[in-house]
């Protein structure tokens, strides 16, 4: 099946945080594509890639950087298509960068910017498939069923003491 989110982030070093995405993908049955596409290393890939995802079926991009991280607004630039930016905890300054950068796109291109960490990495996985859903019912199932199970999970176990 045809990728509906494509799954990009500036370096391999970003692998770690956007593993969660991935991950909470594949949980929901959502088909997806993933690649390291830098907006300073690889200006021109990341250029084609935006502008040619939605020939590929791709509806939503999640694009994850850290730093200086302006992979999501100069893809965001590029495409019709949502674009979900996951600021990446740097090391520097603890993603507070990468944040800075990502959340305050002028008005014309938004980007719709998640927390920071693996948090953020795994509500924009959750994100697109609240929007992707729409048009794919059995996404929408699979996310109703994954919030019925975290519920369920903290009414079964109220104690916070225990593991
Ligand atoms: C950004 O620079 C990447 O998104 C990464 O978070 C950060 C550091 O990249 P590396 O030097 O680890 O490749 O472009």
């Amino acid at each position: 099946m045809s990728p509906l989110v494509g799954v990009i982030m500036g370096s391999k070093s970003d692998w770690s945080t956007m593993s969660h995405s991935v991950d909470m993908l594949e949980t929901l049955g959502i088909p997806y594509e993933v690649q390291v596409v830098s907006a300073h290393r690889t200006p021109d890939l990341l250029f084609s890639y935006a502008e040619k995802a939605h020939e590929r079926g791709v509806q939503v991009i999640i694009a994850g950087a850290g730093g200086a991280a302006h992979l999501p607004g100069m893809c965001a630039a590029k495409t019709h298509l949502p674009v979900l930016g996951v600021p990446v905890q740097s090391s520097m300054l603890s993603g507070v960068d990468s944040l800075l950068s990502i959340v305050q796109m002028p008005a014309g291109v938004p980007v719709a910017t998640l927390s920071i960490g693996k948090a953020g990495a795994i509500n924009a996985a959750l994100l697109a498939a609240s929007i992707i859903g729409h048009q794919h019912p059995e996404i929408h199932t699979a996310l109703n069923a994954f919030r019925e199970q975290q519920t369920q999970t903290v009414l079964d176990n109220p104690d916070p003491r225990e593991a």
